[in-house]
């Protein structure tokens, strides 16, 4: 019988590359200096696998964040991105702004609950009804984590803080909020859950408008006591996932087998292709009520509905609706960005 060849330990080992050429080691960031256990820390490492996995160029991604750990957590992943850590719930147009200077770069956003749902609010549906193609994940663990764990908008009515006090406000659901708004990719997932969320963030690098991804991100110091409902055994009981999430990217010629009638397949801007195999019972997330129903429903049990929640894969974004020139107005010559004499005249003539 043949043995395997046994490898020298001199022999150099083979170094795992993606398809354009980078290791993971590319993908990385800094040290985090947040909590240990955090999951904003975990959702950091799937987007490391997901940028990897993917093979974007780390230089033609923009990473923009608000004010919050969750909004520090930029500077832990893909160094050699662009970073631009903005003031408290203004990424929104600061994204919008960049997006028109260089529609050639992918925009992730990555804000907290707090940065989103409070004082952000404004700027986070506007992006939304524009459907300005940036990937916007809510890193959410229901407080305040930086300011010392306050509840947030998102906090169920009921949970409670570690000194015992009760929250009686209803909670914001930015993904019904999202769905309701236009988004054009909307889907919650748990820091906890590896493949479910990264089949989901390697399905929003490949999609083409706002994405609103709010992940349960467990703030380990704050908010992960009994009476919570954002820790982490609360979120693993009471996850109730709307399909299996598989993405197949379409530089991957992978044939996926489901047995007829049980997966519905989802084609993306970019020809890659999501499978989404139902579970227990029939689920459409290309159909906005039926989006809508399950995220009330699921919330009324207690429980919080995962997977890809609503997606419509055609519609313009923002850019494409602006009319931009092809060529990015961040490397358009003075001559074509400035207007001549001529034309100021006319314009002058104009308002006579
Ligand atoms: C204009 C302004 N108001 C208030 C604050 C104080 N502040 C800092 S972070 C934060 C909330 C952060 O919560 P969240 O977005 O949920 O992030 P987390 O720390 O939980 O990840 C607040 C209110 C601030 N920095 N700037
Ligand atoms: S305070 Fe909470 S949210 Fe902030 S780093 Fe620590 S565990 Fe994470
Ligand atoms: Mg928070």
């Amino acid at each position: 019988m043949a043995t395997a060849p046994v490898p020298s330990p001199d022999q150099p080992k083979a170094v795992k590359t993606n398809h354009i050429g980078l290791q993971v080691l590319d993908y990385r960031g800094g040290k985090t200096t947040l909590c240990a256990g955090c999951g904003h820390n975990v959702i950091s490492e799937r987007i490391i696998d997901a940028f990897y996995e993917m093979g974007v160029q780390p230089e033609r991604v923009m990473k923009l964040s608000g004010i919050g750990c969750s909004s520090k957590s930029p500077a832990y992943f893909m160094s050699r991105s662009h970073s631009f850590n903005s003031v408290h719930g203004r990424m929104p147009s600061v994204a919008t702004g960049a997006l028109l200077a260089n529609k050639t770069m992918k925009a992730l956003g990555v804000s907290g609950d707090g940065d989103t749902a409070s004082i952000g609010m404004g700027q986070f549906v506007h992006m939304i009804r524009r459907n300005v193609p940036i990937i916007y994940i809510i890193e959410d663990n229901g407080v305040y984590g930086l300011t010392k764990g306050q509840f947030s908008a998102t906090a169920d009515m009921g949970s409670k803080l570690k000194t015992g006090v009760i929250n009686d406000l209803p909670a914001i659901d930015t993904c019904a909020l999202a769905v309701q708004l236009g988004a054009t990719f909307v889907g919650r997932s748990f820091s906890g859950d590896k493949k479910q969320l990264l089949a989901m963030l390697k399905a929003a690098i490949a999609h083409n408008g706002t994405v609103v991804l709010d992940v349960i991100s467990p703030c380990v110091t704050f908010n992960d006591h009994e009476g919570s409902t954002k820790s982490y055994a609360y979120a693993k009981d009471h996850d109730d996932p709307v399909e299996d999430v598989t993405f197949v990217p379409f530089f991957e010629d992978i044939a996926v087998d489901y047995a007829p009638g049980t997966a519905q397949e989802v084609t993306m801007h970019d020809g890659s292709k999501l499978l989404l195999k139902k579970l227990e019972e029939d689920f459409d997330p290309t159909d906005k009520i039926n989006a809508l129903k399950r995220l009330h429903e699921t919330a009324r049990r207690g429980e919080f509905a995962t997977g890809l929640i609503y997606i419509e894969p055609d519609r313009d974004d923002f850019i494409t609706q602006m009319n931009m020139v092809d060529e990015p107005l961040a490397s358009l010559p003075l001559e074509r960005t400035r207007p001549g004499r001529e034309a100021l005249d006319e314009i002058m003539e104009s308002l006579r």
